[in-house]
């Protein structure tokens, strides 16, 4: 059957449409949450979940730190040769060796099966160390540890873990996780693979076929996802545990990729293939969330790898700056570049504070991380993007020439905004799971309406924080963020509250007009995604940056410098996503872009014909 939702569950084409999944969640009562992210949907500022920024390791943590950070950066700098590889499309045995030594291989994997048991944020500085020296390999890594095995560490049972874990975190075996089909990229939910249970229960017996699947040609240990027919008679996804040596599975040759040469991408096939029952990961039926729940769990490392992405390049960007003279002086005293340099530094702090400010929440056991680490991999994927396109702009001809390695790292970057859920899903994401949250809130006030007497509390809670919006009063929300943030940057901290509190109305406005139909306006919904994200970035410097003040650091002036440029230009944006999201002007744009696209689509291309006439 055709589905034609996009996140949102299947409904049949041509049935009378039926409320989706996503829709349906509008309506529901949620439980309150304290992310920052989640609350930004209803204009509440709980700071919680960012501040103070947290401390990010103990002393003993560090220590421990020092112990791989030295060996690893070392081993990047000398064994290891990122344009080789990339030129080679492999990572070399060699260079496997020396991983599998460093204990690269099984770094979150607790020290009784092998691993070097490290936390989130010991993970995201690791990351952050090899995503500067080449992507190609943390891909390789990343797609082993990050989502391969994730599962068998988030919800494997005891003996799945004995079973497994030794052997993937020593690096003797690698693992890749099995989810994207021909027919199923974004849309998750509809893969095809299907694995049917035996006639004495015993196994499961899997057919289908998974395309870009990174590791595939090397893992020998797979999460798979597939469908499984459930006691209502309907298929639901599940997760399994799928080893190469059970026989029928097989992978094709490697990708020719744009970028991450050296990591290896490819299909797997998997044919008749028998999985014992014991292999099932959590529960059957269960795989979309378990599947969901890796992904949510390794973004915050792309974030990581980003920022050690960023600050390598800005290094030469600045180098460059430095030396290179033109008209007189060095070309970093002109305007231009030094407009450049500093977005540069914006973007990297941002991201940097990002990732471990989402790390570290997930190190303290908070489970609704969802949206602030989508946030972390769009924001960090973009940042990395423009400031490495940026750096070959202050190089100039120098940069695009192969020998500075700026192109390898371009070509190697343009993945990230597409793999582990490309951003315009995660931008819908983003929107919708909170706008959901704020939903649930909204019709609970609704409700509450009916019987004002009875629910006084609530309905003067809301209601007053309503009328200061209708009145254009401040925010009743600055409070809490200048009790918290340095004075320094209270201004800068008034206006991360100004837009917290225009977001707010915007989704009630949003919700109020569209009801659960919300799910349908992508044009609108992209807008309000852009919103929250540059929202989130302010709160993160804002918290980062009065730590360093608070602490004295010799970096708290940079950091203050750099945090109140972002908070003024990100406040101007959000004002403007939020105006768009009011403006007829704009909803008259919307509508003759869809048409504009619409023609494209229908003529096969161009519509117009060339001013010469053929
Ligand atoms: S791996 C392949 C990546 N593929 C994707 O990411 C697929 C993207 N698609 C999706 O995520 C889903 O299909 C979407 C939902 C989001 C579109 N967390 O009705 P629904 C719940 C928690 O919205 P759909 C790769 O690229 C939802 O609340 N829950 O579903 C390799 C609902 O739950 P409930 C979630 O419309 C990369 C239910 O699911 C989430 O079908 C290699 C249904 O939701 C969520 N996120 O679509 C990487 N989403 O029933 C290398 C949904 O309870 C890494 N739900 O209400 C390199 C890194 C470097 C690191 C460095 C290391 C050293």
């Amino acid at each position: 059957m055709e589905r034609v939702q996009v996140l949102g569950h299947a409904t049949a084409a041509a049935a009378v449409p039926k409320p989706t999944h996503r829709e349906k969640e509008f309506d529901k009562k949620k439980e309150e949450s304290s992310s920052f992210a989640f609350n930004l949907f209803r204009g509440k500022v709980n700071v919680e979940q960012v501040f103070p920024y947290p401390d990010i390791l103990t002393l003993e943590q560090k220590e421990t730190m020092r112990m791989f950070v030295d060996p690893v950066n070392k081993f990047f700098e000398k064994e290891n040769d990122a344009a080789k590889n990339d030129s080679l499309e492999t990572v070399p045995e060699e260079t496997m060796q020396g991983l599998r030594e460093l204990g690269a291989f099984g770094v979150q994997v607790p020290v009784d099966y092998g691993g070097l048991g490290l936390t989130n944020t010991q993970y995201a500085r690791l990351g952050e160390i090899i995503g500067a020296k080449d992507l190609g390999v943390s891909v390789m890594l990343g797609a082993h540890q990050s989502i391969g095995f994730k599962g068998i560490l988030l919800f494997g049972t005891p003996e799945q873990k004995q079973k497994y874990l030794p052997a993937v975190a020593s690096g003797e075996k690698v693992a890749a996780f099995c989810l994207t089909e021909p027919s199923s990229g974004s849309d998750a939910m509809s893969i095809r693979s299907r694995a049917i249970p035996s006639s004495d229960g015993s196994h499961y017996i899997l057919n289908g076929s998974k395309i870009w699947i990174s590791n595939g040609g090397i893992a020998e240990v797979f999460t798979v996802f597939a469908q499984t027919p459930m006691p209502d008679g309907g298929d639901r996804v599940t997760a399994f545990i799928v080893e190469r040596g059970f026989g029928g599975v097989s992978s094709g040759p490697p990708e020719k990729k744009m970028g991450i040469k050296a990591s290896n991408t490819t299909e797997v096939y998997f044919e008749d293939v028998k999985i014992p029952k014991e292999n099932i990961l959590g529960k059957v039926g269960g795989g979309f969330k378990v599947a969901m729940s890796i992904l949510n769990n390794g973004r915050f490392g792309m974030g990581a790898a980003m920022a050690g992405t960023m600050k390598a390049v800005i290094q030469k960007a600045v180098d460059h700056a430095v030396n290179r003279v033109q008209f007189g002086s060095n070309i970093g005293t002109y305007g231009a570049i030094r407009e450049k340099l500093a977005q540069m530094a914006m973007l990297h702090y941002v991201t940097e504070s990002m990732a471990y400010i989402v790390s570290s929440n997930m190190d303290r056991g908070i489970q609704d991380y969802q949206i602030e680490a989508a946030i972390s991999k769009i924001f960090g994927s973009e940042a990395a993007w423009k400031v490495t396109d940026e750096v070959i702009q202050v190089l100039g001809g120098m940069g695009y020439m192969k020998e500075s390695g700026l192109e390898r790292v371009l070509r190697d970057l343009r993945i990230f905004r597409i793999f582990e859920g490309t951003n315009d899903i995660l931008r819908l994401f983003v929107a919708l799971t909170g706008l959901q949250y704020a939903g649930g809130f909204l019709k609970e006030l609704q409700k509450a309406m009916a019987n004002p007497v009875a629910n006084l509390g609530l309905i003067l809670g809301e209601g007053t924080k309503r009328a200061k919006q209708i009145v254009g009063l401040g925010s009743g929300s600055t409070l809490p963020l200048t009790s918290v943030v340095h004075p320094n940057i209270h201004p800068e901290a008034q206006q991360a509250a100004v837009a917290i509190e225009a977001f707010g109305g915007a989704c009630e406005g949003l919700l109020m007009k569209h009801g659960r139909n919300i799910v349908n306006e992508q044009f609108l919904l992209n807008r309000l995604a852009n919103a929250a994200i540059d929202v989130y970035g302010m709160i993160v410097v804002l918290s980062r940056a009065t730590s360093s003040l608070n602490a004295n650091a010799s970096s708290a002036a940079f950091e203050e410098k750099v945090t109140k440029v972002w908070c003024h230009e990100a406040s101007d944006r959000v004002q403007m996503n939020l105006g768009i999201l009011r403006s007829a002007r704009h909803g008259e744009t919307f509508k003759l872009m869809s048409q504009i696209s619409e023609e494209l689509c229908a003529h096969g291309g161009i519509v117009q014909t060339n001013p010469v006439g053929f």
